[in-house]
């Protein structure tokens, strides 16, 4: 309902503001309330209406120089994280409740179990479910191996038995799946500090990619956690999941320019295939 109300205020500001592009003028005031309504964040929309100002770009290009503004953040589009051969690599997934981690795990094995032998580890002891792969996808594959921890057990402990797993079996990639949890609560953040100590005592200098999964349609609570997080654990990239819904993930913008963190993968379902890589070109287009 909030939702709704949101994209409704969203749409007759956008429309207000292009009524009055076709006069000709440009309403700073109006393009600042969308910026912001887009989740663009106040940093990175002050940043933007000033190089506009300092540009003097007229009506009819406004759109298009927005546009640029946003893509200068990714001067270089990132790609997706590849494998390095003769170790372990070990990818190490957080974010709040219900983002779509766990789903995104599942994709990600099917990404990348193509070519490699992938072992899925369940730290998510705290609250977990006998997740995935072979469950919730009806998928299995020989070369995916899988560690779970014990109900009510260690997450760390269950990280670490994970990768002692990881190793006998000669896998390519280690994906740790972890419980949602509120990046307020200073407990859960403390314990995911841990599950990372841990992690590099078993597999020196891993986790190699601390990705957060952040939902789409989270707005504005999306950069928040993105800051929070990457100042807990230092994130090297994110997913951003159901991107199939009618929101832009504004956010991601607010994200890069914030904390420096992009994204490598956006969800875009909830099937294994609906993973794709993060474009900056297609998301400004569908951004306007
Ligand atoms: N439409 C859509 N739904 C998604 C996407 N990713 C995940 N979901 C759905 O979001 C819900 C939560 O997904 P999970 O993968 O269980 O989320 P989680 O972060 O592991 O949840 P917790 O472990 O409980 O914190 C499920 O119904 C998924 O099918 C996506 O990209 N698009
Ligand atoms: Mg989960």
């Amino acid at each position: 309902m909030i939702f709704l109300l949101k994209l409704q205020s969203m749409l007759s500001i956008f429309k207000k503001w292009a009524a009055t592009l076709q006069g000709g003028a440009v309403d700073w005031d109006d393009l600042e309330a969308t910026l912001i309504q887009s989740d663009l964040g106040l940093p990175l929309t002050e940043k933007i209406l000033a190089s506009l100002k300092r540009q003097a770009v007229s009506a009819e290009t406004i759109q298009s120089a927005t546009a640029a503004e946003i893509l200068k953040l990714w001067p270089v589009p990132p790609t997706a994280p590849s494998l390095k051969a003769d170790r372990l690599n070990v990818w190490l997934v957080i974010g709040i409740n219900g983002v779509g981690k766990t789903t995104s795990i599942g994709k990600l094995a099917h990404l990348y179990g193509r070519e490699n032998k992938v072992h899925l580890v369940a730290a998510d002891t705290f609250r977990r479910r006998r997740p995935w792969i072979s469950s919730r996808f009806g998928h299995k594959r020989a070369s995916t191996g899988f560690t779970a921890g014990t109900e009510g057990g260690d997450p760390a402990a269950a990280a670490f038995q994970g990768l002692e797993q990881a190793l006998k079996e000669a896998s390519s990639l280690a994906l740790i799946d972890t419980a949602g949890r509120l990046h307020n609560k200073e407990n859960l953040m403390r314990e995911l500090e841990k599950i990372k100590r841990v992690i590099d005592s078993r597999v020196k200098g891993a986790p190699h990619e601390i990705l957060l999964v952040v939902d789409g349609t989270n707005g504005a609570n999306a950069i928040q956690q993105a800051e929070v997080f990457h100042q807990a654990l230092g994130l090297t990239g994110l997913i951003v999941t159901k991107l199939d819904s009618s929101s832009k993930g504004g956010a991601v913008a607010a994200i890069k320019a914030q904390t420096g963190v992009s994204p490598y993968f956006i969800g875009t379902g909830e099937t294994l295939q609906d993973l794709k890589p993060f474009d900056p070109q297609s998301y400004v287009e569908k951004f306007f």
